[in-house]
C-alpha cells in the first residue's frame, strides 16, 4: 500500500513522497507526482529513507549516561524513570535556581508544523530561557524586509518567465534542484543564467557563465550594477518615482561606487560588472534567484538589502513575476503558528540565548544554565565554535538531556537520551519555506520500539511537572485538526475544495501572490529605511584580522543536508573525507598539492583537511563542502570548530561563512611544534 508523506527536512520545497507500506514498515520512496511543487522529482537522500529509519544504530530506547560525557556509554532505563529523573532534576533546578536556568535548544531537524514548534508550548509553560534560533538565515529576511517590509518575493516557478536570471549566493543544485529544474527546462527559450558564487560549485553546470567574488562583497558588486543602471539610464526612474521612497538621495550615493572601485573590492574585473549589469538592465524580465550564502557574514543583512533594491531600480516590481526570489513567499503565516507555540502560557519574560552563542552561554559562569535539553538539532556538528561548545557540554554540573533518532555527536554529551521518531512515524502539516504551498500527512505507520515524537514527549513531560492545561492532552492528530479547522486568512486564499482534500493528506499550492502590491507601511518599496540604524543602505566592509590572510567559507554538501545522514553509508561515502578547496595560488607558497593532508587554523581551533586544488575560487578564499561528524573528521574537529560567534549586524544570525585562516602542510605544522 502507497501512503503520501512530505520530506521533513530543511529544504525550501518539502518535496512530496510516497511510502510503500508492509507489515507495518516503509518499505519503498518515491516522489509523489501529484505533489504541486516536486512533482515526482526527489532527492537521492530521501530515496534511501528506509535504510534511515530501520537503522541498526537508531535509538530505540531511552538512556542514561554510564561513561564520561562525551564518551558515547550508556544503558537502558525505561521511560517511566527517565521522565522520572528528568522532572525531579528539573524540579530542584527551578527552586534553587529558578526556571530560567533550563535552557531548550532546537533549530531544523524537523521542519513540520507541529514538531518542530509544540517545544515551545511546554517551554513557554516552564518558564525557561529562550533560544533565538536564527542559526540560519534570519539576516536574509531582515536585510529583504527593510526594503519590502512584507511584500511576498517570486515563487521559483516564476523563474522560467525570466530571459536573464542570476543564481546569487545559491547552490541550487544541492538545495532547490526544482527552482532550477522549472527554469532549464520549462522555459522554451531558455534566456541566460548567471551564477554569482564566491566558490563554483556544482551550480555551474546549469549556467552560462560564473561570476566569482570575494566573500561578502556582494553588497558592493549590487551597488557598483546600480551605478551602471543609473548612469546607462536603464533605472525605470517614471516606475521608482511612484513607487520608491527616498531614491534620489541613494542615487547621489551611487556616484562614488564606480566599476573599477568594485573590481578592487570584490575582485570581479570592471568590464564583466559593466556588461552584468547592462545584461540585467536590459532584459526583459530579469529574475534573481538568491541563495542565503551571503547573508552569513556581518554585513549580511546589508548585502542582502542592496540586492533587494537591485530589481527595484530595474523597474523589475513593476512587472509582474519579475524581480528577486528566495525570500518570504506570502504575506502571512499559512498556519497560526501560536496555536503550537503558545506564547500564552509564559507568565513573565525570560532571558533569550542567541543559538550562535550556545557555547558561550554553556560556559557563562555569571549565570550559569543548569539544564539544556536538545530536540531537533545538533549543535556540536552544526552550530560555531565547536571546541568551546564541546567544553561547555563537558560541565558535570550541567544537566543535558538529547532527544534524538541516532547517538549524534551532541547525544554523546547528554546525561539522559530519548528515543525520536522519523517523519513517517508522526503526524503533521508541512509549509513549505521557499514555495507557497502547504501539505498534511498522517503517520504512515507505528514508532519503532520505544520512540516518541516531540509533542508525545513533550505530554508525557508536562503531565510529570504537573502541567493541568488540556492542551498538553491532546493528542498530534487532535492538534493538526485544530490548526485545520481554523485556516488562517492566508490559508483561506486557497479554493474550498483544496482545503477539504488536504484535510484528508496531500498538498496544495496557493495562488500566486501580487507582488506589485508593496507591503510596507507607505507602500513604497524603501531606498531609504527611516526606522533602521543604517537610514541609507551603504557598503559594509566586514573586518578581516589581517593575521589570518585567507577567508573561509562553509557550502552544502549535495550528498548529505546539515548533518542528517550521516547514517547512511553509501552517502557518506560519495560524500568522501572533509576537504577543503584551495586555489593554487594560494597552495604554491604554502607548498600545498592536491590531496595533502592540511591543517586550517585560527585563534580558535586548528581542523586538518584534505586539500583539493581547484581554480573555482578566487584567491584569498578557502571552502568546506558539508557538515561532518566528529567520526568522519581527521582530527576529531570540523570546519565548525573555525567558526566564530558573532553575529550578523541585523537579524542576529549566524556569520559561518566569515571567518579568516591559515592553512599549512599538517605536516610541517607538527614538525614546528616538535
Ligand atoms: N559547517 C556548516 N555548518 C552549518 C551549515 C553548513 O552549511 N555548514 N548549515 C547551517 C544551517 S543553514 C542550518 S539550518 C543548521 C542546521 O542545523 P541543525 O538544526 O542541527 O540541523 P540537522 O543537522 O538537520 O538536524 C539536527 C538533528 O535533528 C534530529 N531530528 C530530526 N528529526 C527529529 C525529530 O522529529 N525529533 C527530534 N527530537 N530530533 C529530530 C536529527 O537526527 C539531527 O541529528 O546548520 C548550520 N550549520
Ligand atoms: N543537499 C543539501 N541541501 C540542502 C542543505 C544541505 O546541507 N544539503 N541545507 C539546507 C539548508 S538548512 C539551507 S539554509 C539551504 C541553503 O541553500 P543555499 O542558499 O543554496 O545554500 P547556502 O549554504 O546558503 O550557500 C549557497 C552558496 O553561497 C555561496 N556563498 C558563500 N558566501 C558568499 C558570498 O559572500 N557571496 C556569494 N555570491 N556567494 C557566497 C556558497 O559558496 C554556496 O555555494 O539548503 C537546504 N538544502
Ligand atoms: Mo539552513
Amino acid at each position: 500500500m502507497w501512503e503520501k508523506a512530505i520530506c521533513p527536512y530543511d529544504c525550501p520545497a518539502s518535496c512530496g513522497l510516497l511510502v510503500k507500506v508492509e507489515n507495518g514498515k516503509i518499505t519503498e520512496v518515491k516522489g509523489d507526482l501529484g505533489h504541486p511543487v516536486s512533482g515526482g522529482i526527489i532527492c537521492r537522500k530521501m530515496k534511501g529513507y528506509p535504510a534511515s529509519v530501520y537503522h541498526s544504530e537508531r535509538i530505540l530506547y531511552p538512556m542514561r549516561r554510564t561513561g564520561k560525557k562525551g564518551e558515547g556509554k550508556f544503558c537502558r532505563i525505561s521511560w517511566e524513570e527517565a521522565v522520572e529523573e528528568i522532572s525531579s532534576r528539573w524540579k530542584d533546578i527551578i527552586e534553587k535556581w529558578g526556571s530560567e536556568t533550563i535552557l531548550p535548544a532546537v533549530y531544523s531537524g524537523v521542519m513540520s508544523d507541529i514538531q518542530r514548534n509544540c517545544g515551545h508550548a511546554f517551554f513557554n509553560r516552564l518558564g525557561a530561557s529562550r533560544i533565538v534560533m536564527t542559526l540560519c538565515s534570519s539576516a536574509k529576511g531582515e536585510g529583504y524586509r527593510q526594503v519590502m517590509g512584507n511584500t511576498p518575493s517570486l515563487s521559483p516557478e516564476e523563474l522560467k518567465d525570466s530571459d536573464f536570471c542570476l543564481v546569487w549566493g545559491c547552490h541550487a543544485k544541492a538545495t532547490r534542484i526544482h527552482s532550477l529544474i522549472d527554469r532549464v527546462n520549462k522555459k522554451k527559450d531558455k534566456g541566460r543564467t548567471v551564477l554569482i558564487d564566491v566558490y563554483q560549485n556544482d551550480t555551474a553546470s546549469y549556467a552560462d557563465q560564473v561570476v566569482l567574488v570575494r566573500p561578502g562583497t556582494d553588497g558592493m558588486l549590487a551597488l557598483a550594477m546600480m551605478h551602471v543602471l543609473v548612469r546607462e539610464h536603464l533605472a525605470d526612474e517614471e516606475f521608482l518615482r511612484e513607487k520608491a521612497q527616498g531614491f534620489d538621495e541613494f542615487k547621489e550615493t551611487l556616484r562614488e561606487y564606480t566599476v573599477q572601485k568594485a573590481e578592487r573590492i570584490t575582485g570581479v574585473r570592471a568590464d564583466v560588472i559593466e556588461q552584468l549589469a547592462l545584461e540585467y538592465g536590459r532584459a526583459q524580465a530579469p529574475s534573481i534567484l538568491l541563495g542565503s550564502g551571503n547573508s552569513r557574514y556581518r554585513n549580511g543583512a546589508m548585502t542582502v538589502r542592496l540586492i533587494t533594491l537591485l530589481p527595484a531600480v530595474a523597474g523589475a516590481w513593476k512587472k509582474p513575476r519579475i524581480g528577486l526570489c528566495g525570500c518570504r513567499v506570502t504575506r502571512g503565516g499559512l498556519t497560526d503558528l501560536d496555536q503550537i507555540r503558545r506564547p500564552d502560557f509564559r507568565k513573565k519574560p525570560a532571558k533569550s540565548v542567541n543559538i550562535n552563542q550556545l557555547a558561550g552561554a554553556l560556559l557563562d559562569e555569571k549565570d550559569p544554565i543548569q539544564s539544556l535539553y536538545v530536540y531537533g538539532l545538533n549543535p556540536v556538528d552544526t552550530v560555531s565554535d565547536q571546541n568551546a561548545l564541546r567544553k561547555g557540554l563537558m560541565r558535570e554540573d550541567l544537566f543535558t538531556v538529547v532527544h534524538e533518532r541516532f547517538l549524534t555527536d551532541t547525544a554523546r554529551y547528554a546525561d539522559i537520551v530519548l528515543p525520536a521518531t522519523f517523519s513517517v512515524e508522526q503526524t503533521d502539516i508541512y509549509r513549505a519555506y521557499g514555495y507557497p504551498s502547504i501539505g498534511f500527512a498522517p503517520k504512515a505507520v507505528e514508532p519503532a520500539g520505544e520512540c516518541k515524537s516531540n509533542w508525545n514527549t513533550f505530554c508525557v513531560l508536562a503531565k510529570a511537572m504537573g502541567f493541568e492545561e488540556d492542551f498538553f492532552g491532546w493528542s498530534e492528530e487532535e492538534m493538526a485538526r485544530h490548526l485545520l479547522d481554523d485556516p488562517t486568512d492566508q490559508l483561506m486564499r486557497a479554493k474550498k475544495e483544496e482545503r477539504e482534500a488536504l484535510r484528508k493528506g496531500g498538498s496544495l499550492k496557493m495562488p500566486r501572490e501580487d507582488h506589485l502590491r508593496i507591503e510596507t507601511k507607505s507602500g513604497k518599496i524603501l531606498f531609504v529605511n527611516e526606522k533602521e540604524k543604517e537610514r541609507m543602505p551603504r557598503y559594509l566592509p566586514v573586518e578581516r584580522e589581517e593575521e589570518y590572510p585567507l577567508h573561509l567559507v562553509a557550502v552544502p554538501s549535495e550528498y548529505t543536508l546539515n548533518s542528517e545522514f550521516a547514517d547512511r553509508e553509501e552517502l557518506v561515502k560519495a560524500r568522501g573525507p572533509m576537504t577543503l578547496k584551495i586555489h593554487p595560488d594560494d597552495a604554491k607558497p604554502r607548498k600545498i598539492t592536491d590531496g595533502q593532508r592540511i591543517f586550517c587554523y585560527n585563534d580558535l581551533a586548528r581542523v586538518e583537511f584534505i586539500a583539493r586544488l581547484t581554480p573555482g575560487l578566487l584567491p584569498g578564499t578557502v571552502a568546506a563542502e558539508g557538515v561532518y561528524d566528529l567520526a568522519h573528521s581527521l582530527n576529531g574537529q570540523t570546519v565548525n570548530a573555525l567558526h566564530h560567534q558573532r553575529l550578523s549586524d541585523c537579524g542576529e544570525a549566524t556569520t559561518l561563512n566569515d571567518n579568516r585562516v591559515e592553512i599549512c602542510l599538517a605536516r610541517e605544522e607538527s614538525l614546528q611544534e616538535l
